[in-house]
């Protein structure tokens, strides 16, 4: 017998223009200018309907406005040009977590959170003084934002259009998509990227940095080209079966 194989289908949005930024790491800049080059296209698009924006997560730390990042998301949210889905990066899970803990407040501040910390006006304390740390932990939970907190609060865990599937780190080879865990969602690295099977859905994520340029692959795509390293932030656009890649610089 002769094996049949079919062709492929090429995978689709099912129509529905949708583009989808990588981790921003506090580089406002680079959001500002990558979210005009989006608005521009969106509108030389003429789509039928609402174009949608999501972005992979990652807000903040490493790059020097965090804040800034935040406000310019919740802007573009409101202007009311795109339907806006922010998904929760490992960054904004650990930046809740130092919200509400004060004990994790030397680790997240040694680590990740001193530029995040001074994007909102706090001076950043010594990581190894521990009672500084917790000091200033409430300090920054008292100026945060209320807009900002419900912000991070309603971030979702992932996004399904079409064929794609949206999240921030990837997902557990094995698992259905729809048994996915937080933790993964948000956090996997090696299990996910060195898998070549079928995940069901095109894996659109960020999370591990790709050098300067996005990674593609049958079963997943990688937006994260690191910009605190390499000063490229990258977006996807997908309309139907066609993909292409939007970048500005810091
Ligand atoms: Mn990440």
């Amino acid at each position: 017998m002769p094996e049949i194989r079919s062709t492929p289908t090429p995978p689709s949005t099912g129509g529905r223009l949708v583009y989808a930024v990588g981790d921003v790491h506090g580089y406002a800049a680079a959001l500002k200018a990558l979210l005009a080059d989006i608005a521009r296209d969106a509108e030389a698009s003429r789509p039928a309907e609402t174009p949608l924006l999501v972005f992979v997560g990652d807000y903040v730390d490493r790059g020097p406005d965090s804040r800034g990042v935040i406000d310019l998301i919740l802007e573009t949210e409101a202007s009311g040009r795109f339907e806006v889905v922010a998904l929760k990066g490992n960054h904004e899970d650990a930046l809740l977590r130092f919200l509400e803990e004060p004990a994790y407040a030397s680790s997240w501040i040694g680590n990740w959170g001193e530029t995040t910390i001074i994007s909102y006006g706090i001076v950043p304390p010594e990581p190894h003084d521990t009672a500084a740390c917790e000091r200033a932990q409430a300090r920054f939970a008292a100026a945060f934002p209320e807009g900002h907190r419900a912000f991070l609060g309603r971030l979702a865990l992932q996004q399904t259009v079409g064929d794609y599937l949206f999240v921030h780190a990837g997902v557990r080879p094995g698992v259905a998509l729809d048994a996915q865990i937080p933790r993964d969602l948000m956090w996997i690295r090696y299990d996910f990227l060195e898998c070549a099977d079928d995940f069901g859905k095109v894996v659109v994520h960020g999370h591990t940095p790709s050098a300067g340029r996005p990674e593609i692959k049958a079963n997943r795509i990688n937006i994260d080209t690191g910009v605190y390293f390499t000063g490229l932030l990258t977006a996807v656009r997908l309309e139907g079966e066609t993909r292409r890649f939007i970048q500005a610089g810091v």
